[in-house]
């Protein structure tokens, strides 16, 4: 039998020896060659905040140095670099989010991009109490947007959104003091209080890190989701493939990676060009095959169906397939390794963005402007480059898993109304799911999300924990490349509810859904705090009472620490299957994993283990059943 080192998913291991073999380096090599991490920086004990520094503290107490030279302690310096981790993740979600404001800003009838959901912005401007009545929808998309882009630098007043959270929830958050205001004050904000000589109180930090984080869940990322579903659709349930086995031997192969649909939704509509189509057979292609990476993919996948040709660790190896003719990318978690890669192989790697320029990459500005002429020209680069494919060096593995994804709020409340009596009940709510765990048909739900990290075998804190949950009869919702790891696994095929416990399994047959459910990209975690609130305001309880946790065996990223801190601050216990760099403060540990419970009414956990992380999630989640009152 083969060895499998570096993944769980056969396909990633094929590529990996493949490059092996064609000696280019991958994720995986440079994570050798890294050796041991620096302790100091593993544990949060490093600080190069000024130049006196950097400053390192010797975890030992008692021995070594205990202090930095301005006196900051390891509980000082170890809560510092985590709220600036919140702060950089808050940033990120909070631009994407801005971007697509602009965006629907720009909207017009003649113009690239318009308004699809005509419902969801008439929604949202009654929500924010903009007039609606007698006026053109363009007008109101632009108030909307306006009003969007305020919330951004507002000199007062909480975020808007926040107003969506049950009351319970928003007392917790006045209670503590954490109710954010305006997304970019909350970044400087943060920012201000970690420069040298500043906030010197670990916990106070920690405070400001969960209002941060407040600003991205309920601000920034919420804004980019609803904005961009008023822009490209909310999204429905459609069908799908996953893995690098969706590329296509005898077609111009173009890959987009990176976050913000405005870039990929005009991709999607340029690959159908008629003119483009023509100059591809041309070439001697018989069409044009797009695939998508990491949340772009999501959000692409989720709203037209396109293929989802891998997560995070695989973007390498859809170069190293030899087949991709194109990679284009916009903003965050892309590697700079793909510039040099790509000139192992014909590959174009094409960045469009000011903010994401790569040495070594071919720059071609997306211009949101004239939107459709920007991709055309991209893609068109791709199309021509089909020539300078060597076929010697392609190699596609055949592996691909379909899936099912789309799964919005809105429409999981729609599958939901299968099983509404619509003469006795109200439909388009979440009542049924809230039925079927109060019954405990299904004993709670659990939101698994975030990266992949080499630290972990590739895919494998995702899908053992997914399946031990679901063998439990937990329902699970999921995003970013978690999402993506179900898909290629088969757990979003209608098939993979025979691993379901039988309650679970009976619930999918009847509202016919698969037991993982794909929810889009990371900034889409908004989606499961909504589905969440409802549910909680349902039940009519706040929403740490609900038997619900949250996940992120692989992450990563600053924007998934940024992310796992809003979910426990909305109340949700978060567990972690990658060490945090915090263990250098027991101050901070005891604030993460058990005082932010009587805080917030949740706490982080760290698990490596994906199967104890499970046990660990489902004894919490009877624990919370049982405080209920709900049935054994
Ligand atoms: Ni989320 Fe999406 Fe993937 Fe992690 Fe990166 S793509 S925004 S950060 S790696 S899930
Ligand atoms: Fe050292 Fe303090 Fe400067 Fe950090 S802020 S580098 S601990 S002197």
């Amino acid at each position: 039998m083969e060895e499998k080192n570096y993944s769980i998913d056969p396909v990633t291991e094929e590529l990996a020896r493949k490059a092996e073999k064609e000696g280019v380096e991958t994720l995986w090599d440079r994570k050798k060659a890294m050796k041991t991490p620096c302790g100091f920086g593993e544990q949060g004990l490093c600080c190069r905040i000024c130049a006196m520094g950097p400053c390192r503290i010797s975890p030992t107490e008692g021995k070594g140095a205990q202090r930095g030279i301005c006196g900051a302690t390891a509980d000082v310096i170890v809560a510092r670099n985590l709220a600036r981790m919140i702060a950089g993740g808050l940033a990120t979600h909070s631009d994407h989010g801005r971007d697509i404001a602009h965006v629907l800003h720009m909207a017009s009838r003649d113009g690239n991009y318009k308004i699809t959901d005509e419902k969801k912005l008439l929604n949202l401007a009654a929500e924010w109490k903009i007039q609606t009545e007698n006026r053109d929808i363009y007008d109101i998309a632009h108030e909307v947007a306006e009003v969007a882009l305020n919330e951004f630098g507002k000199p007062f007043g909480a975020l808007k959104l926040l107003e969506r959270a049950p009351e319970q929830r928003k007392q917790v958050w006045e209670k503590n003091q954490i109710i954010p205001g305006a997304i970019d004050k909350e970044i400087v904000t943060i920012m201000h209080s970690t420069h040298i000589g500043c906030c010197a109180n670990a916990e106070d930090l920690i405070y400001k890190g969960m209002k941060g984080s407040l600003a991205d869940g309920w601000g920034g990322s919420m804004i980019g989701t609803e904005l961009s579903d008023i822009l490209f659709g909310v999204p429905v349930p459609r069908e799908t493939e996953a893995n690098l086995g969706v590329l296509e031997e005898d077609q111009v192969n173009i890959i987009v990676h990176g976050h913000e649909p405005s870039l990929s939704e005009m991709i999607v509509l340029a690959v159908e060009d008629p003119e483009l189509l023509q100059l591809a057979k041309e070439v001697g292609a018989k069409g044009i095959n797009l695939a998508g990476m990491c949340c772009t993919s999501n959000e692409v996948t989720m709203r037209h169906g396109i293929k989802i040709a891998g997560n995070f660790a695989q973007q390498e190896l859809a170069i190293i397939t030899g087949a991709v003719e194109a990679v284009i990318v916009d903003v965050q978690c892309i590697f700079p390794a793909l510039a040099p890669l790509a000139k192992c192989y014909h590959t174009k790697f094409i960045t469009t963005s000011p903010k994401a320029k790569i040495t070594g990459a071919t720059h071609i500005e997306f211009e949101e402007e004239k939107a459709l002429a920007s991709a055309k020209q991209i893609v068109k680069e791709a199309i021509l480059n089909f020539k300078n494919r060597n076929k010697e060096k392609v190699f596609i593995p055949q592996a691909k898993s379909p899936a099912m994804v789309g799964y919005s709020v809105e429409a999981i409340k729609n599958q939901l109304d299968r099983v509404v009596n619509s003469n006795i009940d109200e439909i388009g709510t979440l009542k049924p799911l809230a039925d079927c765990i109060v019954s405990g048909v299904l004993r709670g739900a659990a939101g698994i999300v975030g990266c992949n990290n080499p630290k972990i075998k590739h895919d494998y804190g995702h899908i053992e924990l997914m399946k031990e949950l679901i063998k439990n009869d937990i329902i699970i919702v999921t995003t970013g490349c978690a999402a993506q790891a179900a898909a290629k696994a088969g757990l979003m095929s209608k098939e993979a509810r025979k691993f379901a416990g039988k309650g679970l399994e009976r619930v999918c047959e009847l509202v016919d859904i698969p037991p993982v459910l794909h929810m889009g990209s990371c900034v889409d975690i908004s989606r499961i705090l909504l589905l969440v609130s409802e549910l909680a305001q349902l039940l009519q309880v706040d929403m740490s009472a609900l038997p619900v946790v949250g996940a992120a065996p692989e992450w990563m990223s600053e924007k998934a620490v940024s992310i796992g801190t809003y979910v426990v601050t909305s109340g949700i216990d978060t567990w972690l299957g990658v060490v945090p760099p915090v263990t250098g403060s027991a101050t901070v540990v005891d604030l993460l994993t058990n005082k932010a419970e009587d805080i917030v009414g949740a706490k982080f956990y760290v698990e490596p283990d994906p199967r104890k992380a499970a046990q660990q999630m489902i004894e919490r989640i009877e624990e919370k059943r049982e405080a209920l009152g709900l049935s054994l």
